[in-house]
């Protein structure tokens, strides 16, 4: 008999929805587009020819409807990969687990997850309105190592070769960044032949933790230029946003398949930034809905 999952571990609504989303599971579809800020989701949503649940809750927005007869759902995160544990963890729930008996189903559901997000650029050749599709994420937030096989699904010769680049020892490493393939066969049909493909740092914050200084200096004041030259079999770092490693890393721990595409909107070798982006991220939802 599969295991039985109490109140306390899986906590459902009276009305029948996920605590945190509000979400019933006949509300998922089983394409997924997660966004950060919940005001674009209405903005994912005008793509769609018809609609069937608006549900807002705290900074988590989920729309279901469908475009050209493909059914998605498009949720908004917030900010970071502690609210991706919220979001991932409760979305495998409605998909996976029966809200009736409270144990997994027989049958499981895969889902396709992609993130529409913004990201700083960190190459010359990812300017300002770049799209980069995440071929892989490094997680420097911590997440996924609270999860039992996150050595399984990490690529550790590329975590080893980063740490040494960087010459990071101490706090800085504490916990050590993470590394996790996106899903390739996503990656080939959402990035095609149109969006840079990168390795993305997820990070656990905006400002310092991706080497931004305002008053307070920083650990490593050569972080970024130490990021920007890494370099493994060809493959560069080029963004920085702060989802993208535990949405991968939990996609594969849970049988999901998961990329990120962001836009970028600041590149921080050129000292640029867009603050207008608002106006042009539609473009890099138009290719996504279509490709999902
Ligand atoms: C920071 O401004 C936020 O923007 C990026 C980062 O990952 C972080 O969530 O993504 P979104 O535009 O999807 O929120
Ligand atoms: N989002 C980020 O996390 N970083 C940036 O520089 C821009 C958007």
């Amino acid at each position: 008999m599969n295991k039985y999952f109490a109140p306390s571990e899986l906590i459902i609504n009276e009305d029948g929805s996920i605590f945190h989303l509000h979400v019933k599971p006949e509300q998922l579809a089983d394409k997924v587009i997660l966004v950060g800020d919940p005001g674009r989701a209405p903005v994912v949503a005008a793509h769609f020819d018809t609609q069937e649940c608006d549900i807002s809750s705290r900074e988590f927005r989920t729309i279901t409807g469908t475009h050209k007869g493909k059914r998605i759902t498009v949720v908004s995160t917030g900010i970071g990969c502690d609210n991706i544990d919220i979001v991932m963890n409760e979305l495998d729930a409605l998909a996976n687990i029966d809200f009736n008996s409270r144990r997994e189903k027989a049958k499981l559901r895969s889902l396709e997850l992609v993130r529409i997000g913004t990201c700083g650029g960190l190459q010359p050749y990812t300017p300002v309105g770049t799209f980069i599709c995440s071929v892989k994420s490094i997680g420097f937030d911590g997440l996924l190592n609270f999860y039992e096989g996150r050595n399984a699904v990490c690529d550790l010769p590329l975590e080893r070769a980063l740490l040494n680049h960087l010459g990071w020892s101490g706090n800085l490493c504490a916990p050590a960044p993470y590394v996790i393939d996106a899903h390739p066969e996503l990656i080939e049909r959402i990035a095609a032949d149109d969006m840079v493909r990168g390795i993305t740092v997820a990070c656990g914050g905006f400002f310092g933790p991706q080497g931004r200084q305002l008053r307070i200096p920083l650990a490593d004041p050569r972080q970024n230029e130490k990021i920007e030259s890494f370099s493994y079999n060809g493959l560069q770092i080029t963004n920085f946003e702060m989802e993208s490693s535990a949405l991968a890393g939990l996609a594969r721990l849970m049988g999901h398949k998961a990329t990120t595409c962001c836009m970028v909107i600041a590149n921080r070798v050129a000292g640029e930034a867009d603050p207008s982006y608002k106006n042009k991220i539609d473009d890099l939802i138009q290719l996504v809905i279509d490709r999902i």
